[in-house]
């Protein structure tokens, strides 16, 4: 975990007159996931100072929350694990739907099924969970999750999967076409079986670098989310190709939320407006590559997304969105992983 104070406001150890007057925002956010002319903008504008940590899985930031105390105003979970949020009482209501640039949400986005009135959650990014590969490495064809989940010899200690428990779970269930989130003791012991035999043919469990290990040779196959992987063929991996195997690939939508025991709402939520602004949300989705629920950032979007290939699923490979598993399902993925990752 890493926390950083963006050089903007670091400026010799002293904030502005401005930023100590509008006060700070915190916010807990995935690796690599938030855009330092995002924030630069943020903080230009309001006199607010952002300060950010990050976290690999929303596993980490539920046992976060839930352990309390954490001096959080803003987190970004995925749209199931919101659910879990919402039921654990970890989220504060925030009336999302009284923010001005509330508007600018596309149609479908709004009142989502993780959050119906909308009281809780404004849209970040929305992607999806597969593998990747380079070709000059790798000779694919990246058709199948069996590919991963059972390689070929060539990928023996080379593979990087992600330490997020249910979006290996997931994964897994998917090839295995058990269903997310199983209660089913038997279903989850062949879920266990075939993450215990891909082991031998994994580098390391971690959810970060993993473009940067395809670039250095050390994998040559890595779990990985769509945007992280089109950000990694563009910026250093021009033969990565993020695969869409048959079996399907794992949907997911993240969302800010403000935590419960937050300080700084009335900033979480200048924040949560500032990036429901189409110029605004531009800058973030061409520095993370994600597709956003902002149709108006459109024509600030970076042509190189345009028709990407990791952006598109192909039609005919289904996209299954990751579920609110029973805290009975929960302890079953975590005793599968605790098991196969320790
Ligand atoms: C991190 C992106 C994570 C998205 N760079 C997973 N929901």
């Amino acid at each position: 975990m890493k926390r950083y104070l963006l050089a903007a406001v670091v400026t010799l150890g002293l904030f502005s007159a401005r930023a100590m007057a509008e006060g700070e925002l915190h916010i807990y956010n995935w690796t690599d996931y938030t855009a330092p002319d995002l924030v630069k903008k943020f903080q230009k504008e309001t006199g607010i100072k952002v300060s950010i940590d990050t976290y690999d899985s929303n596993e980490t930031l539920l046992a976060k929350l839930k352990a309390g105390g954490t001096g959080y105003d803003l987190v970004v979970p995925s749209q199931h694990f919101v659910k879990i949020l919402i039921h654990e009482k970890l989220l504060r209501k925030v009336n999302v739907k009284s923010l001005p640039n509330y508007r600018n949400v596309a149609k479908r986005w709004k009142n989502p099924p993780w959050d119906p009135q909308q009281q809780y959650t404004v849209p970040w990014h929305w992607g999806s969970t597969s593998f990747a590969y380079r070709t000059s490495t790798y000779h694919g064809p990246g058709k199948s999750l069996k590919e991963f989940f059972e390689p070929a010899e060539e990928l023996r200690g080379r593979l990087q999967v992600f330490e997020a428990p249910e979006e290996i779970v997931n994964m897994a269930n998917l090839y295995l076409g058990i269903p997310f989130c199983s209660e089913d003791p038997k279903q989850m012991r062949r879920v266990r079986d075939l993450l215990l035999k891909q082991k031998p043919y994994v580098l390391t469990y971690n959810s970060e670098s993993m473009s940067d290990r395809l670039a250095s040779g050390a994998t040559l196959m890595t779990a990985h989310w769509n945007g992280d992987a089109l950000k990694g063929r563009l910026d250093s991996v021009p033969d990565q190709v993020y695969a869409y195997p048959k079996e399907g690939v794992v949907g997911w939508f993240d969302s800010l939320a403000v935590p419960v025991g937050a300080k700084n709402v009335e900033n979480a939520k200048k924040f949560m407006n500032f990036v429901m602004d189409p110029k605004n949300i531009a800058i973030q989705s061409n520095y993370v590559r994600y597709a956003n629920a902002i149709p108006a950032s459109d024509p600030y979007i970076d042509p190189k997304m345009r028709g990407a290939p990791e952006l598109n699923a192909p039609k005919g490979v289904p996209v299954k969105f990751g579920e609110a598993c029973s805290p009975k399902a929960q302890k079953l993925i975590s005793k599968v992983c605790t098991k196969v990752m320790q």
